[in-house]
C-alpha cells in the first residue's frame, strides 16, 4: 500500500477530508509550518504522526526547505500532499519530489495564481470560479492539471461565501485526485502532462448564471 505525507499550514479542513475519504493509503504523517496550526490536533486525534518545521526557525528558505525535506524523508512517502500549505517551496524542494507533490490551490487555474483569489474572482466579476488540483512544479500555481471542480458567482457572493463554496467542493476533489494516485491511476508524464489511466468522459458543464431553459 503507498502512504502519503500531507503538508498544512492551518485550518487543515483538507487534511481532514482525506482522512474521511478512508483512502487506500497510510497517510504517514502530517507536517505543519506553524506550530498552532488547528490541523495538528485534528491529525493527532486521529492517531497520526505530527511533526513542525517551523519556517520562522529556519535563516533562509533553502534551510526551511531542507529541513522540511528531512522530516519528509523519515516516513519515505510515495505521495506528498500540501493542502492548505502556505509556504512557497524552492527549485530544489520540488524537483526533489518531482512527479508526486501535489496542491490544491482555490482557483480555477491558470487564473488568480497566488493569494487571495477569491477576493480577486470577485473583483474580476467572474461567474464561475472553483479549485485546481496540481502537480507542484518551480513556477508557483502553473504546474500540471489534475482536477478541477467550478462553482458558480452570485452577485451577493462575499469572500466568505465564495471561500465557503468552493471549500465544499475542494474536499471532494482532493481526495479523488490522491485516491487516483495512490491507485497507481494517475502519473505525471515525462512530457509533463498529466495520464489517468480509465478516466470517464461523462463530465457535465456548469453555466452561470444558468439558462432560462435547463436542459432536461
Ligand atoms: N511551491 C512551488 N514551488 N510551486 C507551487 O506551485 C507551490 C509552492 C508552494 C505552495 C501552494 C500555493 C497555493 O495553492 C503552493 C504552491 C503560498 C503562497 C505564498 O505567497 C503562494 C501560493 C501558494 C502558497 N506564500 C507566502 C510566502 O512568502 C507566505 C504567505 C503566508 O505565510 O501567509 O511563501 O496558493
Ligand atoms: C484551502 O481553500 C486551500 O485551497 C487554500 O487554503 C485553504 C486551506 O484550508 N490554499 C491556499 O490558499 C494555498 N496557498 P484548509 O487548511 O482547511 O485545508
Amino acid at each position: 500500500m503507498k502512504s502519503i505525507v500531507i503538508l498544512i499550514s492551518g485550518r487543515g479542513s483538507n487534511m481532514e477530508a482525506m482522512l474521511a475519504a478512508d483512502l487506500p493509503c497510510r497517510i504517514a504523517a502530517v507536517i505543519s509550518n506553524k506550530a498552532d496550526a488547528k490541523g495538528l490536533e485534528t491529525a493527532r486525534d486521529h492517531g497520526i504522526a505530527t511533526a513542525v518545521v517551523a519556517h520562522a526557525e529556519h535563516a533562509s528558505r533553502e534551510l526551511f526547505d531542507a529541513a522540511l525535506a528531512a522530516e519528509i524523508d523519515r516516513h519515505r512517502p510515495d505521495l506528498v500532499v500540501l493542502a492548505g500549505f502556505m509556504r512557497i517551496l524552492g527549485d530544489d524542494f520540488v524537483r526533489r519530489y518531482h512527479g508526486r507533490l501535489m496542491n490544491i490551490h482555490p482557483s480555477l487555474l491558470p487564473a488568480f495564481p497566488g493569494l487571495h483569489t477569491h477576493r480577486r474572482a470577485l473583483e474580476a466579476g467572474c461567474r464561475i470560479h472553483g479549485c485546481t488540483v496540481h502537480f507542484v512544479t518551480p513556477a508557483l500555481d502553473s504546474g500540471p492539471v489534475v482536477i478541477q471542480a467550478a462553482v458558480p458567482v452570485f452577485a451577493e457572493d462575499s469572500e466568505a461565501t465564495l471561500a465557503a463554496r468552493v471549500l465544499t467542493q475542494e474536499h471532494f476533489a482532493y481526495p479523488q485526485a490522491v485516491r487516483w494516485f495512490v491507485e497507481g491511476r494517475l502519473t505525471l508524464g515525462r512530457d509533463g502532462r498529466v495520464l489517468l489511466s480509465g478516466e470517464r468522459r461523462d463530465g457535465d458543464v456548469l453555466l452561470s448564471p444558468a439558462p432560462d431553459h435547463p436542459k432536461s
